[in-house]
């Protein structure tokens, strides 16, 4: 139950010290660390600049373009004081995507860290919406206009009094093929996340250290590195290039006891760990954004003694709804729906399937969906269920398990083959360092599975090592998968938020 009027960043900041955490490390990148008081100041002076100089109105859209870092994270907590709806972004987008992204969402306002300005500016040039794009440091050195503007307002500040379910946040999904689409997430959903997900399944209080990659442009970030942090006076790292060496060194330093990334990073994590690398601070190993390879669960649990929990989220539901707890996780299996949301497996007529059969996962919970001016509304929300991108089975304990992006599975001489458990069985050989598997047209079976592999070290890529795969996979799962082709790559194309791009691999095996 929350008030008829809240404004999320307030509950993450201003109630933080008022709960008498303003000592408490609230934040930690660009070499320094700031208390909760610090974070709070912080956001009052900039939610005072955006208002008086930049002229920012609730319900304004503002963009904010920015690699994760502190200084990303009080501007996004400023704008939604002030009642703005917020559009985070990646620092890599071009600005013919950014483009899409103004003139879907209108908006009105951009902060952009000064290293990024050029791409938003030629897009505000044309833009008939953007009319303002203002600086601030990314570095935390505050030597930019915002921060200057912000420099001499006061520390406190009286945040708009907004609605609950008053729109703060829109999110972009990732949009690898097609038009991108916008959900809309009220001031309310930021913290149901947080009081669902967070503090029922990974236990969250303020002795927490959160470390990950996920960009807070994707709410896989947003929420696993700034709000369930800031909602329960943790501390938050943010790094701006979170390679597995970084965040290693991030949790031998900081004794980090929270991870979110996906499963590639904690394979790099687990080589690291038989060097020397110490990850025993770490309570908590979220994976998610792609499927938890079995191995990876095993020999994360076999090193560690503690699982590793994948779930499943989507930008359209804001975060994570299917998940593993500590005291209930197993292998290829994503778990049980977060208290709050419902899932279930349909065909295309919405009927639910038979346990163990495959079919599209749909899900509803308190958090979404609601698209932004955009017809798919219709298409991928039925009856209140929205219709993931996903297969999967449900067990007869209840239990969910995924089966494959719906654009992954492979029909083959009439057999369903899911790309993933081809990668899976693919990924327990030796030489696989990484695989993503796909259809290719094929004039006698329709389609053949492909297979494309990034070798470890010390392995050769020839003919040798195609039939040991073909065979390791043959051995492994029902012969019929095996991939019939096979293309050693040196590495795989990845979206932003680290998923493989397995359209382009496709793409690329017509070449
Ligand atoms: O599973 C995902 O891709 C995801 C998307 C948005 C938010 C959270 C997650 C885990």
């Amino acid at each position: 139950d929350y008030p008829d009027y809240l404004n999320a960043a307030v509950e993450l900041t201003d109630a933080m010290v008022d709960k008498g955490l303003g000592d408490h490390t609230a934040l930690i990148g660009n070499g320094r660390r700031r208390t909760y008081k610090e974070l709070t100041d912080w956001t009052n002076r900039l939610a005072h600049a955006m208002v008086k100089n930049l002229g920012i109105k609730p319900g304004n859209r503002v963009l904010i373009r920015s690699a994760n870092n502190p200084a990303m994270v009080a501007c996004w907590l400023a704008a939604t004081k002030v009642g703005a709806v917020v559009v985070n972004t990646m620092p890599m987008l071009r600005a013919s995507e950014l483009s899409a992204i103004v003139d879907k969402a209108e908006i009105s306002h951009a902060l952009c860290d000064t290293r990024l300005t050029d791409e938003i500016t030629a897009c505000a040039k044309t833009s008939k919406f953007l009319k303002t794009v203002v600086g601030f440091d990314g570095t935390s050195n505050h030597d930019a206009e915002l921060d200057r503007l912000a420099l001499e307002k006061p520390v406190k500040f009286d945040a708009v009094k907004t609605g609950r379910d008053d729109v703060a946040l829109l999110g972009f999904t990732s949009g690898t093929t097609g038009e991108p689409k916008a959900t809309m997430h009220f001031h309310r959903d930021l913290l149901i996340i947080a009081d669902g997900y967070a503090k029922e399944v990974l236990k969250v209080t303020p002795d927490d250290v959160f470390v990950g990659s996920p960009p807070l442009a994707f709410t896989f970030g947003l929420g696993g590195l700034a709000i369930f942090p800031l909602r329960f006076g943790a501390a938050a790292t943010l790094l701006e290039n979170a390679s597995p060496p970084s965040m290693i060194d991030i949790i031998e330093k900081f004794k980090a006891t929270v991870c979110f990334t996906a499963p590639t990073a904690y394979r790099v994590m687990l080589q690291a760990m038989e060097e020397g690398a110490d990850l025993s601070s770490l309570r908590a190993a979220v994976s998610a954004g792609e499927t938890l390879p079995a191995p990876i669960y095993a020999e994360w649990k076999e090193k560690t003694g503690k699982p590793m929990l994948d779930g499943i989220g989507a930008t359209e539901m804001l975060h994570i709804f299917v998940t593993n707890r500590f005291d209930d996780h197993q292998p290829a299996c994503t778990g049980r729906p977060v208290t709050g949301y419902e899932a279930r497996v349909v065909d295309d007529q919405m009927n639910e399937v038979a346990d163990g059969e495959v079919g599209r996962l749909a899900v509803r919970g308190p958090t979404g969906c609601r698209y932004l001016n955009d017809e798919r509304q219709q298409v991928y929300v039925r009856d209140g269920w929205n219709i993931t991108g996903d297969s999967f089975t449900r067990d007869a304990d209840g239990y969910f398990h995924f089966a494959a992006r719906n654009d992954d599975m492979i029909i083959s001489s009439g057999y369903n083959i899911a790309g993933p458990e081809v990668e899976a069985a693919l990924l327990s050989h030796e030489a696989v360092s990484e695989c993503g598997v796909v259809g290719a047209p094929d004039s006698e079976r329709g389609h053949i599975v492909e297979a494309h592999v990034v070798l470890n070290d010390g392995f050769a890529a020839d003919e040798a090592m195609v039939k040991a795969l073909q065979d390791h996979v043959k051995a492994t799962i029902a012969p019929f998968k095996y991939p019939r082709a096979v293309r050693f790559r040196q590495a795989l194309p990845k979206t932003a938020t680290g998923k493989i791009q397995r359209f382009q691999l496709r793409v690329d095996g017509e070449g």
